[in-house]
């Protein structure tokens, strides 16, 4: 008897260690661990502030901070790293690094010609970085010695941009760096009771600062943690339980990425258990889920980002140093993340003078081109469920199913397969032109082409009807 419990034990013991290893793996609920810091919720959130998250769908995130000035050079040589990790890259010592602050004077700076340019790209939100590992802050943080306040520009650049967005109907995020390299107090692991102490003290000092930008832009809807990889804070999950709470209680409806919570186990993301902790998943960086095999995605909200080049986000003054995606390409991942049921956050490095580079203002002008004719598939749209064809993505909206092809085929029609008990009524291209739609068989369907190929990626809308008990006038084959 004693034996068979052991053997349990160890059994459960194991099969919980390698659940715990698997992310998004759910264990049934009996067979569930206690977790104090683990998920607040099972499953997505459905109130109206997620729900406007969600409907955004297209967002902008921002790097701007010191490492804008040198672009990515340091004592004339160039790193080809990612330029807001060049303090790194080059190993500058903290007191040399933040010297730039005596160079921050964007002249060109214009937060309304900002907040004109997302507009007319498109987005509905703006991720703007308030502090990145680097430390220093975009608002004067009475915390911090390094702050927008103690530069030649002086002024709150930060409350700027949050007016100027606002103005413009776009919602602003705040993206905030925990790891922070200008803190003394900052710790990568704890190893000794004196690490400890410092680093509860620097844990004080993030609550300070993150309740200030709560206070000081109640506006905010959105913060997206990062820099939360290390060890000491991975041994520290009740304060990323504790943040997460702080937040909700002080700003009502905000909304918070899964990359800041560690569990009890210092487990990331998802909790020991297999729930995504916070309200939606953020590892998707620079890359985006499988179409066909990571489905999974469907069953919670998240949220990706991507680089123009292959992984620049703060302003780097030599983007040939790697691939830069083409709009088109920039296009296809945003109507991509929406058919999967998530968002998409292009990047923006701006200059050290305050305007953006020739690249990124005709890109955002050119995907506000195809989102002006065309948003109707990406705001408010979500996962279709149907499987998907070679020429493109499926986006849903109710009873309208948007196809937006990217590939066009020599037999001008694109073959669509409807779920079971799903008829397509009509097609359309958003112009309100009809296209032919022929049933071929059960469930399946020829949607012809526009008469002239647009050139360019277009949208066509299906009406559907969904009818569990219509009779079915094809015939199994008797195999
Ligand atoms: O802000 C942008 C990047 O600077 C930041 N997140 C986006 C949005 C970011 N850069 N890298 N990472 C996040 C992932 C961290 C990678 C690491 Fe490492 C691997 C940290 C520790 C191990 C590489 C090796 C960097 C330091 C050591």
């Amino acid at each position: 008897m004693k034996r068979t419990l052991q053997i349990t034990v160890l059994i459960s013991l194991l099969t919980m260690s390698s659940f715990a290893q698997k992310r998004s793996q759910v264990l049934p609920a009996d067979q569930e661990i206690f977790l104090k810091y683990g998920a607040d919720r099972l499953g997505k959130r459905h109130d109206a502030a997620m729900q406007r998250f969600r409907d955004n769908r297209l967002g902008a995130f921002i790097h701007w901070g010191l490492y804008a000035i040198p672009g990515g050079e340091w004592k004339g040589k160039v790193y080809d790293g990612a330029a807001e990790w060049l303090k790194s890259w080059a190993q500058v010592p903290t007191d040399e690094w933040l010297k730039l602050m005596d160079q921050w004077n964007p002249k060109r700076f214009n937060p309304k010609a900002w907040a004109k340019m997302a507009r007319k790209m498109g987005v509905k939100y703006v991720k703007i970085t308030t502090k990145h590992h680097e430390g220093f802050c975009l608002w004067p943080s009475k915390y911090s010695k390094y702050t927008v306040a103690q530069t030649p520009y002086k002024k709150d650049i930060l409350g700027e941009l949050v007016k100027a967005y606002n103005e413009e109907g776009i919602d602003v995020h705040f993206y905030f760096s925990v790891m922070d390299w200008s803190h003394p107090d900052y710790r990568s692991d704890i190893k000794s009771k004196e690490d400890e102490a410092t680093f509860a003290r620097f844990l004080e000092f993030t609550d300070n600062q993150l309740k200030e930008l709560a206070t000081r832009y109640p506006t905010v809807k959105d913060f997206w943690f990062d820099g939360t990889w290390d060890a000491s804070i991975k041994k520290n999950g009740w304060w990323t339980a504790h943040v997460e709470r702080m937040l909700k209680e002080m700003l009502p409806g905000v909304t918070i990425n899964s990359r800041l919570r560690a569990d009890d186990y210092g487990k990331r993301h998802f909790d020991s258990n297999g729930h995504l902790m916070g309200d939606y998943e953020s590892g998707y960086e620079r890359r985006l889920p499988d179409p066909v095999k990571d489905l999974k995605v469907t069953r919670w909200d998240w949220e990706a980002c991507m680089t123009i080049p292959e992984n620049q986000w703060g302003y780097h003054k030599d983007w040939s140093l790697s691939y830069v995606k083409t709009p088109l390409e920039v296009l296809e991942r945003i109507i991509h993340a929406v058919s999967m049921g998530g968002n998409m956050v292009v990047n923006f490095g701006p200059q050290a003078d305050g305007d953006f580079r020739p690249e990124e203002k005709e890109l955002a002008e050119s995907i506000g081109k195809w989102m002006k004719e065309n948003g109707e598939c990406v705001y408010g749209c979500d996962y279709a469920g149907w499987d998907k064809q070679p020429w493109g993505y499926y986006t849903r909206q109710g009873e309208n199913v948007y196809m937006v092809v990217f590939n066009s085929p020599y037999s001008k029609h694109l073959v669509v397969k409807t779920p079971k008990g799903i008829q397509i009524v009509k097609g359309t291209l958003l112009n309100g032109k009809e296209v032919a739609v022929k049933e071929t068989s059960r469930n399946e369907y020829n949607v012809n082409m526009p008469a002239k190929d647009p050139g360019a990626p277009f949208v066509i809308k299906l009406q559907i009807e969904e009818n569990t008990n219509a009779t079915d006038k094809y015939r199994d084959a008797l195999t």
